[in-house]
């Protein structure tokens, strides 16, 4: 059910027009080829032993489509920082060799994703290699290098050396060139214009592929003029799906438009607009979410991302029901490719994931360190719910105007939204058939009953129910009893 006549498409537009004063014109598209199943979870810094385990165990059933995992390449190891989770950030070489496994390791997650119906995204840091940095001399994998010179893979002629501010960094960030061409805090930038750099850097990507890897999110995208990744991206072998990290900078001369005709485009305002709504905004704002930002069809959002929850005013997992509710609305609302984010808990915004003194990361233990937001019932239920309404448009919109919402999903689900500190009780107005649903923020349906409460549809379409303080409801078609 993947190919939707454009007919139907233009009908939804309008339907979501005329039902959604406002609403955005862009239904979700689900990544190429997952039978529907449209969200991705990043399980960020989790080794690759506890990856597959999650597939099996959790992602797969709980209809995840994809994983994004760190990046798998081995990368600078600085023990006089403490291992910060940004060392994977900085290449040495492609061995397949880092804190989260081994090779061996690595393909043997990508059978066991596959086999439970999850694809596989890597971080692929293509952009740039290293900083500069004294105890900096062998990498992940063993392997020794200096700034510039990485024996048997990159020398100095390989990199960019833009010779604009002294020390070689990007300076000025209204002049595209430099963007592309200059330092990224210092972390020494490749020559993507060159065919060295090119056939090297596709020759990594294709071993990921040859694994089983389906896709990458593309590190620091915006650095790379469209064109290189262009020219990387015809070296690959068969298909895999692009989404391209270009960080949306008002006025700015890089914009994310210009990298569409590689794949899709991380879109940052998303989740930067919908936690401003949860924080300081109000929900209502919410029917209008995804107008004016790029086509929700060719991107990728998330409510935060690694950089996000240390950087900006993100919502995070700090926040508590807070974020819970953001991050169902961002599963019930059609726009773009959601990434949900699984954390290790933080404090201290350099500290790598929980490990061993000398570096070594934990086994994941959800509690221990580990957030797993993922697996949180409200959030892993809206995946079901996402995939169980498909491209339905927005439908039966209501609010209070304040900071309690509602809306179907056509006749497919229906979720509320209540982030006030009194419950919300009333009769909503649905287009679903009528017949008894399982409340999927609160429990699932086993062996024919719900595990938490369920709301009862009539023939009218109407349902009365209480949605808790700080608390959601949300039903759908494939949860009924
Ligand atoms: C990204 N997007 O473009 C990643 O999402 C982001 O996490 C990466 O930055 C960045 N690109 C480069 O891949 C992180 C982190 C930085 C860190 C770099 C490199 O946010 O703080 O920079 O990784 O590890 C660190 C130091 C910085 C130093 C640099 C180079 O924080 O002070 O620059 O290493 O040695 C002098
Ligand atoms: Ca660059």
């Amino acid at each position: 059910m993947r190919s939707i006549p454009r007919w139907s498409a233009t009908l939804a537009l309008l339907a979501t027009a005329l039902l959604v004063p406002g609403s955005p014109v862009a239904t979700a598209a689900p990544p190429p080829g997952n039978d529907g199943r449209s969200v991705i979870v990043q399980l960020f810094e989790w080794k690759w032993t506890d990856v597959a385990a999650e597939c099996t165990n959790v992602l797969g059933p709980k209809g995840y489509g994809g994983v994004q995992i760190s990046p798998p390449q081995e990368n600078i190891v600085l023990p006089s920082r403490g291992y910060p989770w940004w060392q994977r950030y900085q290449a040495i070489s492609y061995q397949l060799e880092s804190r989260s496994g081994t090779r061996a390791e690595f393909a043997a997650m990508v059978q066991a994703c596959h086999a439970a119906g999850v694809k596989v995204y890597a971080d692929a840091v293509i952009n740039h290699t290293a900083g500069t940095w004294p105890d900096g001399t062998r990498g992940s994998a063993g392997s020794s290098f200096t700034h510039y010179d990485y024996p048997g893979i990159y020398q100095t002629q390989d990199f960019h050396h833009c010779g604009r501010n002294g020390n070689d960094d990007i300076v000025n960030w209204n002049d595209a060139w430099e963007v592309h061409h200059c330092e990224l805090v210092d972390l020494a930038d490749l020559a993507t214009g060159t065919e060295y750099v090119r056939n090297r850097v596709a020759a990594y990507l294709n071993d990921l592929i040859s694994l089983g890897v389906d896709g990458f999110r593309v590190d620091a995208a915006k650095h790379m003029p469209p064109g290189d990744i262009a020219a990387i991206k015809s070296r690959l072998s068969g298909d895999p799906y692009l989404y391209q990290e270009v960080v949306y900078g008002a006025g700015e001369p890089v914009q994310p438009s210009q990298y569409r005709g590689n794949g899709d485009v991380i879109e940052f305002r998303y989740g930067q607009q919908l936690s401003a709504a949860f924080e300081g905004g109000t929900l209502a704002s919410l029917s209008s979410l995804g107008n004016g930002l790029e086509p929700g069809e060719s991107s990728v959002v998330f409510t935060d991302n690694h950089d996000t929850q240390r950087s900006e005013a993100a919502l995070t997992y700090h926040d508590g029901a807070l974020y819970t509710l953001a991050n169902v609305f961002q599963l019930a609302w059609p726009y773009g490719t959601p990434v949900v984010m699984s954390s290790f808990a933080f404090t201290d915004k350099e500290a790598g994931p929980p490990s061993s003194a000398d570096g070594r990361t934990n086994d994941v233990s959800c509690g221990s360190g580990w957030v797993c937001e993922h697996r949180q019932t409200p959030i892993a239920n809206m995946v079901g719910f996402r995939n169980a309404v498909g491209s339905a448009p927005v439908a039966n919109w209501w609010t209070n105007g304040g900071n309690q919402i509602s809306f179907g999903r056509g006749s497919q689900g229906y979720v509320a939204v209540n982030r006030e500190p009194a419950a919300l009780s009333r009769t909503f107005s649905t287009s679903l058939p009528a017949g008894t649903y399982c409340d999927v923020t609160r429990g699932e349906v086993r062996d024919g009953a719900c595990t938490g409460p369920t709301v009862t549809v009539g023939t009218d379409g109407q349902f009365t129910a209480s949605v808790p303080a700080m608390g959601a409801l949300a039903i759908h078609h494939l949860a009924r009893v």
